[in-house]
């Protein structure tokens, strides 16, 4: 009898375990757009019509390839609404009563999966570089989860940049290289961008007329579809941006939103790309002296490193992840992080930039909207939604560890060993921002202080029962000591003022 080989969104890889699990003679492709997957949060439109004509023009290639493949579209009339219905419904159709998948990257779709009264086979997704057990092994034991060791382990494991037994060049980690400030222009051009084909524009089509209301802007769109299209993209990003791309991987700029970045995490977390794939190419590029070594460390690292760690975290903390608030953060997401209207120019950029492209880097993410939110003490699972609602590449099992853990410290420390915080000073030093901003980051106390440098201290003062001891945090907190009483009660007022007219 015929199996159903369920096919998610971020699941369009030819090598998915389920499809290699299945017989093409026998066994039926389930492919579904359902309204449940496109709003258990509201997405940007743009991530809805990535995932849409992703599927697409996947659904079309299995078919090439030879495989069965029921597809149902947004609009089909028979449209269950969710991935557990449209499996009920073509197994009624089909006469098949197991379904073989893939395990999704989100615990409630996992959960909600096993709850359908079908026979289910969930494979391991082994489009990653190491597996849940052999993260769990590491984990064992451990006091501290710190990334860095991990990664360490990975490199061994795949022999990326390795000269036997050690680092290519004698050192791990090149990241003290990499932490230039923003230069007055860039080279690269950005990412490579893809005129919409026919599917794509049905596709777009729909989404405005479904979503067209949602927070940010669904065209101009220019993503990638396909794996054709991605490895083009990818392979623009290592001839023209990664030789630069560590130099400049911490800056921001009020006119450049991509800079050296490679915009490949929405391919990747669809599957569209392969880590390693990616990987050899970059250490390709150092081999044939084309990047320099603190770049290539720096992008590898990324991916074998943090991303391969972040989901290690998310399968190994268990469901309740999500909703952790160790710092008891209870105040509402402020209304300018849907409209971007703000006088800190920081925060507005990244924003507008975020509602246009449904893209903001790394540093964007953590060290101006992230570090706002913890500073004013923003509810972490408020922060989780938006991000994970705002961003292209956003999947549960990377975006909270991102939110939650490293950028809102609402995991108390698993991922972080301190919280990501920082006052005017180091968002001026890595970007061109303040320049423009109507208040002043050189200004401490007074109307026009930027909110940032009283807000550190804030956070830092209500938090000092917990961080106060922290060994990486003496320094700071020494100086919040020897602080004039008279301005430190100015701070703290101010700070205050500024949270309460938020
Ligand atoms: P580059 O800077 O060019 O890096 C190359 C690749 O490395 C990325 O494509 C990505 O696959 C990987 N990578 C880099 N940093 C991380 C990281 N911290 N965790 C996992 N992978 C990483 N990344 C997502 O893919 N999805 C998310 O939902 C997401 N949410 C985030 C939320 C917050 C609060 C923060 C601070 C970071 C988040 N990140 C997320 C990580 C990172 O910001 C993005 O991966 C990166 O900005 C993607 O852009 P890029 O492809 O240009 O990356
Ligand atoms: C994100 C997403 C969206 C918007 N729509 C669909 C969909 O209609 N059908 C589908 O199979 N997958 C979709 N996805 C991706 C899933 O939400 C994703 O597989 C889970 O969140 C697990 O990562
Ligand atoms: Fe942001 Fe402060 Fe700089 Fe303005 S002055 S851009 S609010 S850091």
């Amino acid at each position: 009898m015929s199996r159903l080989i369920l096919v998610l969104g971020d699941q369009v890889t030819d090598t998915l375990s389920a499809l290699d699990a299945a017989d093409k003679t026998s066994d039926i492709v389930v492919m579904a757009e359902v309204a449940e997957e496109a709003t258990y949060v509201q997405h940007h439109p743009k991530k809805i019509a990535f995932i849409f004509a992703a599927m697409r023009k996947f659904a079309a290639r299995l078919r090439e390839d030879g495989w069965d493949v029921r597809y149902t579209q947004l609009d089909d009339t028979e449209n269950a609404g969710s991935i557990p219905g449209e499996l009920i419904r073509r197994a009624e159709e089909t006469g098949a009563s197991e379904v073989i998948g893939t395990q999704p990257g989100e615990w409630r779709l996992i959960q909600a999966l096993e709850d359908m009264p079908l026979k289910l086979s969930l494979k391991p997704d082994t489009r990653f570089v190491s597996t849940q057990d052999e993260f769990d092994t590491w984990a064992e034991g451990r006091k501290a989860l710190r990334m860095e060791y991990f990664y360490r382990d990975m490199r061994r494991k795949t022999g990326l940049l390795m000269d036997g037994d050690q680092p290519e060049g004698g050192k791990w980690n090149y990241d003290s290289e990499n932490r230039k400030p923003a230069p007055d222009d860039i080279a690269f051009s950005g990412p490579m961008q893809f005129t919409p084909d026919d599917t794509v524009q049905e596709v777009l089509d729909l989404v405005d007329s479904r979503f067209g209301n949602s927070f940010g802007q669904l065209r101009p769109f220019w993503f990638a579809t396909d794996q054709t299209q991605a490895r083009r993209a990818l392979t623009h990003f290592i001839t023209y941006a990664l030789p630069r791309f560590g130099d400049f991987q911490d800056a921001m700029m009020n006119d450049n939103r991509f800079l050296y970045h490679a915009l490949i995490s929405p391919y990747l977390n669809v599957g569209l790309l392969d880590p390693m794939e990616i990987c050899r190419a970059a250490e390709e590029a150092y081999k044939e002296g084309h990047a320099p070594l603190n770049a290539v460390e720096g992008f590898i690292r990324q991916i074998i490193g943090w991303r391969e760690y972040v989901r290690g975290i998310y399968f190994r903390e268990g469901p309740d992840y999500p909703r952790r608030n160790a710092l008891n953060h209870q105040r509402k997401l402020p209304e300018f992080y849907w409209t971007g209207e703000t006088e800190m120019n920081c925060l507005s950029k990244a924003i507008t930039q975020t509602a246009e492209e449904a893209y903001a880097h790394h540093i964007q993410r953590l060290m101006v909207t992230g570090n706002f939110a913890l500073l004013a003490g923003i509810n972490p699972h408020e922060v989780h939604e938006w991000y994970l609602r705002v961003y292209i590449d956003a999947f549960e099992w990377v975006e909270a560890p991102n939110t939650v853990g490293m950028s809102q410290f609402a995991d108390g420390g698993v991922i972080a060993s301190k919280p990501y915080v920082s006052s005017g000073a180091y968002i001026n030093r890595m970007s061109d921002y303040c320049k423009s901003c109507r208040y002043k980051v050189a200004d401490k106390t007074g109307p026009d202080a930027c909110p940032f440098n009283t807000l550190y201290w804030h956070f830092l003062d209500r938090h000092a029962d917990r961080f106060a001891k922290n060994q990486r945090m003496n320094q700071i907190y020494a100086n919040w000591r020897r602080m004039d009483e008279g301005k430190k009660a100015t701070i703290l007022t101010e700070a205050n003022a500024f949270l309460d007219a938020l």
